[in-house]
């Protein structure tokens, strides 16, 4: 096995780590935080991971603890979440399929010494989408040991991606991808990957932070995650990444509004819909609306239905 072909420091520009992103399906974005909030987040998540019992199931793995809602856990994530590098990369894979991104998941997954490889998968198998056409999901792995190929660091095949998901067996072998906190292991939704196996005496730590198009059902439900009165103490930004924002025209609303309209409480009286539409889609309505105004009103006086 390769270990690390794909490696790029963070500082190179970004075009080169988007371009190996897609063009290989993944990249691995050295020194992409500092230690110090690494060490800050993993110390925060330490009790957690201690007290969470190991998880059921060939999938997430039986020598495997994995536990989520990570931004309730330290206030550190947040940083990790909104990497701009990171987000970079998830608004050049994604940007093209949806009108905004969200979060998908922010999970912390743990492999004991005996883990067995996880079953090797593609995240968007979990949509039931048109494959080789779209790209629907952005991973991000943030060690917080070293991940080796002894204690089962992820196991990525390159060029797996795109099109490649509907090939049944992958042309080549898959890489290590051996990372140090600090460097974020980043992979596309349509790229062939999973959990090597932990022969080490060690544990393997570290969190997984994806993003999707705004407009599919993210894998970890985020408004039960992350709850009105939690959201409304992350920064604006973090609390639309996390399910607080209408993916234009009109999706996720609550009673016609914007989710966020829940900050300030559950409304008491009714309130009314509002449009959140595109500029394209508001361009267009604005003249089918105009066409039937009365003159006197200034609109055109009904031409357009006519015509
Ligand atoms: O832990 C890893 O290295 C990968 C985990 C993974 O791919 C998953 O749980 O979907
Ligand atoms: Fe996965």
């Amino acid at each position: 096995m390769m270990i690390n072909p794909a490696a790029l420091d963070a500082s190179a520009p970004r075009s080169a780590a988007g371009r190996e992103l897609m063009d290989q399906g993944y990249t691995i974005l050295r020194n992409a935080a500092s230690p110090s909030l690494i060490g800050a987040v993993a110390e925060d998540l330490e009790p957690r991971y201690a007290s969470t019992p190991f998880c059921e199931g060939g999938f997430y793995g039986e020598r495997t603890k994995r536990f989520g809602r990570l931004l309730i856990r330290s206030p550190h994530i947040a940083d990790l979440v909104m990497n701009s590098e990171i987000l970079g990369l998830a608004e050049l894979a994604l940007g093209s399929w949806c009108d905004r991104i969200q979060l998908n998941l922010a999970q912390a997954i743990e492999l004991h010494p005996g883990a067995l490889a996880q079953f090797p998968h593609r995240d968007q198998d979990m949509w039931a989408g048109a494959l080789g056409e779209v790209e629907y999901l952005i991973n991000v792995m943030w060690p917080f040991t070293a991940f080796t190929e002894e204690n089962g660091a992820t196991l990525i095949w390159p060029r797996s991606h795109g099109i490649e998901a509907l090939v049944e067996e992958p042309k080549e072998a898959p890489i290590v991808a051996a990372a140090e906190p600090g460097d974020a292991i980043v992979f596309l939704g349509s790229t062939l990957h999973g959990a090597g196996a932990n022969r080490s005496a060690g544990v393997r730590r570290g969190i997984i932070v994806s993003y999707c198009l705004g407009w599919l059902k993210p894998y970890e439900n985020m408004w039960l995650a992350y709850p009105p009165e939690i959201a409304k103490g992350f920064p604006p930004d973090l609390a639309a990444l996390a399910g607080y924002a209408q993916h234009r025209p009109n999706l996720g609303n609550f009673e016609g509004q914007c989710p966020s309209v829940l900050f300030g409480g559950y409304p008491a009286d009714p309130i009314g819909a509002v449009d959140a539409l595109r500029p394209d889609q508001q361009a267009l309505l604005a003249e089918y609306v105009a066409a039937q105004r009365p003159e006197s009103e200034g609109g055109r006086g009904g031409g357009a239905l006519a015509a």
